[in-house]
């Protein structure tokens, strides 16, 4: 099949599920070729002028193009109780807008933009086919708009990720039909701003846990038997010590305040890693260990050797991101549920991509996770890891909610860590009983 062809059938498949839904398709209904009765002799049948009077004739009965993604994963607020009785759970997830002031090394604070006061925003769970329910609240007290934008769902923009003026709040619902760790934001005032108000903290990550969970995790190293060197591949449980991180970047002037046009130079001021430059380092820079607040100061993350590890990584910002583990490697790379890498040095993740890797630490040492763009490690894209033989508290803002799939998540302890507000950080001491 030649390209042209190709992209011929991909047209003509939406055409003809065009003609078998025309006015009647909802954003709920299934897609699947079978379930639609789209065969390739079906398909193959449709020339470009059917095409053409096709989509012309669905226009006009619909009355004109509508913002409407054929298939897409929103569902009206009216069906939301339909779904939850046909058997999908609902998640009703409530985010507030929140400008706050936040520190930066130096003792100095910059003007952040938060969801619920902290930065990265709550990172939320959920399974593949379940409904999250949304609704954004903008108090009266913020000085401009915010916006949602989910990228777990294929869900119109218009209306849903419109700008909530102070004092209102937007609510909608979809299905997280597909895995995968994806980045949320703010979209700004309709757009403008966007870049001030993600730069500035307001974005976060939901996890979509795979409907039938995640797999084995093939560990590859070698032996030696007999005299000679052997394979020796080992299956691990999918169960895992968990970390949620996500990678950023602080245009700032040197009064706190976004700095445009440093972001337009990629002219980066820090780098973040969950909020914080050289967060979880206490060991190297120690920029955080006199922090006057035990939730600011230096922790790094400690993993038991031996054990299955995964990492929820996002890149929020605008920067390239060169995940490499130093002395380590990935053991797998995956995206979406489909693996991507097996024992790979430096995975690459654009902006607002995301990655779970995989990796098990063989011995205990010190194994720093960075940015392998010199930039961003010297500016904050360095966060210690110590491998030692038994489980430790972990830092709070590391480590994700604890998946609902059985034989997924092993349960941390962990101490609260955050570069967010005071009030937040009694808050997430509180949910989490410290
Ligand atoms: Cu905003």
């Amino acid at each position: 099949m030649n390209k042209r062809y190709s992209i011929l059938s991909i047209v003509a498949v939406a055409a003809v599920a065009g003609i078998l839904f025309g006015s009647t398709y909802s954003n709920t209904q299934s897609v699947a070729g079978n379930a639609l009765g789209v065969s390739p002799e079906t398909i193959d049948k449709v020339t470009p002028q059917t095409i053409d009077s096709v989509t012309a004739k669905d226009v006009q009965s619909a009355g004109g193009l509508e913002f409407k993604m054929f298939g897409a994963d929103a569902i009206p607020l009216d069906q939301v109780a339909a779904e939850k009785a046909a058997g999908r759970t609902v998640h009703e997830i409530t985010l507030t807008a929140q400008s706050v002031d936040l520190p930066i090394p130096g003792g100095k604070m910059y003007h952040a933009m938060t969801f619920d006061g902290q930065v990265p925003g709550p990172t939320i769970r959920v399974t593949q086919g379940d409904v999250i329910e949304v609704t954004l609240n903008v108090p009266s007290t913020e000085l401009t708009p915010h916006s949602l934008d989910m990228h777990a769902g294929r869900i119109s923009a218009v209306p849903n990720f419109l700008a909530v003026m102070p004092g209102k709040s937007n609510t909608y619902a979809y299905i997280a039909n597909t895995p995968g760790a994806f980045k949320y934001h703010c979209e700004g005032v309709n757009v403008i701003g966007m870049d001030q108000h993600v730069l500035s903290g307001m974005y976060g990550m939901t996890i979509v846990d795979p409907l039938n969970g995640y797999h084995k995790l093939l560990i590859q190293r070698t032996a030696t038997q007999n005299g000679q060197v052997v394979l020796n591949n080992t299956l691990i449980s999918p169960a895992a010590y968990e970390f949620t991180l996500e990678f950023n970047q602080l245009y700032l002037n040197s009064d706190g305040s976004y700095n445009q046009a440093a972001m337009f130079l990629h002219n980066t001021t820090w780098t973040v890693i969950n909020g914080k430059p050289f967060g979880y380092d206490p060991v190297v820079t120690k920029i955080w260990n006199n922090a006057p607040v035990a939730h600011d100061k230096s922790a790094p993350l400690i993993l038991p050797v031996g054990q299955h590890i995964r990492y929820f990584v996002v890149n929020q910002g605008n920067m390239p991101l060169f995940f490499h583990i130093v002395g380590g490697q990935m053991d797998r790379v995956t995206q979406g549920n489909v693996v991507q890498a097996m024992g790979t040095q430096t995975w690459d993740i654009g902006g607002s991509q995301d990655a779970i890797i995989d990796a098990v630490y063989d011995e205990p040492g010190a194994y720093v996770i960075v940015n392998h763009d010199y930039a961003a490690i010297f500016t904050g894209a360095a966060a210690v890891q110590l491998a030692q033989a038994s489980p430790a508290p972990n830092p709070s803002d590391a480590v994700p909610p604890t998946s609902s799939l059985p034989g997924t998540s092993i349960p941390q302890q962990t101490f609260v860590h955050c570069e967010c507000t005071n009030e937040r950080a009694n808050e997430i001491g509180n949910m989490t009983g410290q």
